[in-house]
């Protein structure tokens, strides 16, 4: 395999209007983030990846974009980002920005003109239908609730809206529309940054002529109607070519709809597209017969198989990005370890879990000291234009709201988007005020001060997790097998080059298990474990991780 910076890089994702707010105004800022910039760099971190900060009115928090080119006044200035910039690389790091291209906020320019007649020149920019038997052109439901068509009185025709109303879908098949969005990239580019997060780039190509799903399921419906339309690789291709092969930088494509059938064709090396994607296997592995407000449980080896499926597609060629939560979904501790009685135990698992396969790493803020899920008393709570559309359609629906408010609780994205937990201070430590959505009332208990002070803190393993994955480079590009896969509560795995092996085995239960595998145990040294008890190299208690090295050559 062939090593490159972006293969090796740990990366840090940053939802800054959750991170830390210097100006006491309740909202996280981008001196916020300067003035954390030494606690970040002190986790063994290569890049920080930022979550949208340009102008927006907020509709998505940012992910509705009104000027690419400006920051948004509760984030700070151009200079604020300048200096986080300059900052940021002298400390050695590097900054990933998101690349919000699929849609537009509807207060953008282009949408504006776009709007105010049929034939201004940029009418086409954007997804303009007449309707359809007194109803919206096509049956294509939002992301977010609701059809995915808004109608305009003024010109009497729908624009398409793939997620709220106030994010309209551009149209790539303009070429204009495509210029003007590598303009933009040029422009971030130019002033130095390393890379871009790409949000939905698989739904950019739309299919000739918006034909009805004829899908019940929403899921199915993103994966063959919404997402990998006919010209998306013509067009990252060409994105590639006049702006990305210009830089040296890196590149991850967000994606649902990215499945297996498709993931390789956006990354092979040979094909000079995107370096990385995020698919979502593992994220939407709970999801219902309704989708993610439906929860299911599963069991371990369907999780493992994510996994396994997708290093194997990637092997060859391409190459993949490991995370286990983001700003989109509940925190890792909650939903895939157990954030009660094993709360720390298994927060240390799951970062062993997160440093240990192949693939380059991404972090996401907070996880580092195991923060958890939240469960506010009522929907008013609640911000996220996500819960609040399901809520909605639950209502219509005639669903138990007791019941669904439960769904909120272990499915909301505002799980992961309470303010940071820094200390036991009023707002934890956050904003000198009330926060912008309240914080999780365990910040007493967890939060970065209390964590710096305890040497076996999640904070202490995470660091020292990274930096063991820096010193063991095999653990980065050597090859991964699955271990008994069946196992219903050991995961357990191999990595291995041609001069070292790991086997790293995770016990994911409540309970104490002794592992019957046939391994050569001589041959085997513990060389790290996250719990202070001594057991026999195979027996394993709660939510303990083990990682067994051999030396080959
Ligand atoms: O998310 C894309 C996406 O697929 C999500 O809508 C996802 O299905 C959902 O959040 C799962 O709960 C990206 C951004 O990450 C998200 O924050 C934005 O809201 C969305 O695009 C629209 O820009």
């Amino acid at each position: 395999m062939k090593s490159t910076w972006w293969k090796e890089a740990i990366v840090y994702q940053i939802y800054p209007r959750s991170f830390y707010d210097s100006s006491g105004n309740g909202i996280g800022d981008l001196r916020g983030i300067i003035q954390k910039l030494d606690y970040i760099k002190s986790l063994g971190v290569d890049v920080i990846w930022l979550c949208p900060i340009y102008d927006s009115p907020n509709d998505d928090n940012g992910y509705d974009i009104r000027n690419y080119r400006k920051i948004m006044l509760e984030f700070g200035t151009e200079q604020d980002f300048d200096e986080l910039l300059k900052e940021i690389h002298d400390r050695g790091m590097k900054l990933l920005m998101d690349l919000v291209a699929n849609h537009t906020s509807d207060e953008h320019q282009w949408f504006t003109a776009s709007k105010a007649s049929k034939n201004n020149t940029y009418r086409d920019y954007y997804y303009w239908r007449p309707g359809k038997n007194g109803g919206p052109p096509n049956n294509w439901k939002s992301f977010f609730g609701g059809s995915a068509w808004e109608y305009d009185e003024q010109t009497d025709e729908y624009y398409l809206h793939l997620f709220t109303k106030k994010q309209p879908d551009l149209n790539w098949e303009n070429s204009k529309v495509r210029n003007g969005l590598y303009d933009i990239m040029d422009f971030w580019f130019q002033k130095g940054i390393d890379g871009f997060r790409m949000d939905v780039i698989s739904l950019i190509s739309k299919l000739d002529n918006l034909p009805d799903s004829p899908f019940e399921n929403f899921q199915k419906t993103i994966t063959q109607i919404y997402a990998n339309g006919p010209n998306i690789h013509t067009y990252i291709q060409e994105m590639n070519k006049k702006v990305l092969s210009k830089y040296d930088v890196m590149t991850v494509g967000e994606g649902p709809g990215i499945d297996l059938n498709h993931g390789i064709s956006y990354v092979h090396e040979d094909r000079n597209e995107l370096n990385m994607v995020f698919h979502f296997g593992h994220m939407f592995i709970h999801n219902g017969p309704e989708g993610k407000y439906d929860p299911i449980d599963i069991e371990l080896p369907t999780f493992k198989n994510v996994f396994n499926d997708w290093d194997n597609h990637l092997k060859d060629g391409g190459w993949g990005s490991i995370y286990l939560g983001n700003h989109d979904f509940s925190r890792m501790v909650s939903r895939f370890g157990n954030d009660k009685e094993y709360w720390e135990i298994s927060a240390k698992l799951l970062a062993t879990l997160l440093l240990t396969l192949r693939g380059t790493v991404y972090m996401y803020q907070g996880d580092e000291i195991g923060m958890t899920n939240v469960a506010f008393p009522t929907i008013e709570d609640y911000n996220d234009v996500e819960t609040l559309g399901s809520w909605k359609d639950a209502l219509e629906k005639g669903k138990d709201m007791e019941a669904f408010l439960e769904n909120v609780h272990r499915q909301s994205r505002d799980n992961a988007r309470t303010p940071f937990q820094w200390s036991s201070d009023n707002f934890g430590g956050f904003s000198e005020r009330s926060p912008w959505i309240k914080v999780n009332e365990n910040y007493v208990k967890i939060n970065v001060l209390e964590q710096e002070k305890r040497a076996s803190s999640i904070l202490n393993y995470y660091r020292e997790m990274i930096s063991f994955r820096k010193e063991n480079i095999v653990l980065v590009y050597g090859d991964y097998e699955s271990l008994d896969n069946d196992h219903k509560k050991i995961y357990a795995y191999r990595r291995w080059d041609d001069k070292d092996e790991f086997v790293v085995i995770h016990n994911f239960s409540n309970h104490e298990v002794i592992w019957k595998f046939p391994l050569e145990e001589a041959s085997y040294k513990l060389v790290k474990t996250n719990v202070d008890t001594k057991t026999d190299l195979l027996e394993f208690a709660p939510w303990q991780t083990k990682i067994l090295k051999r030396h080959i050559a």
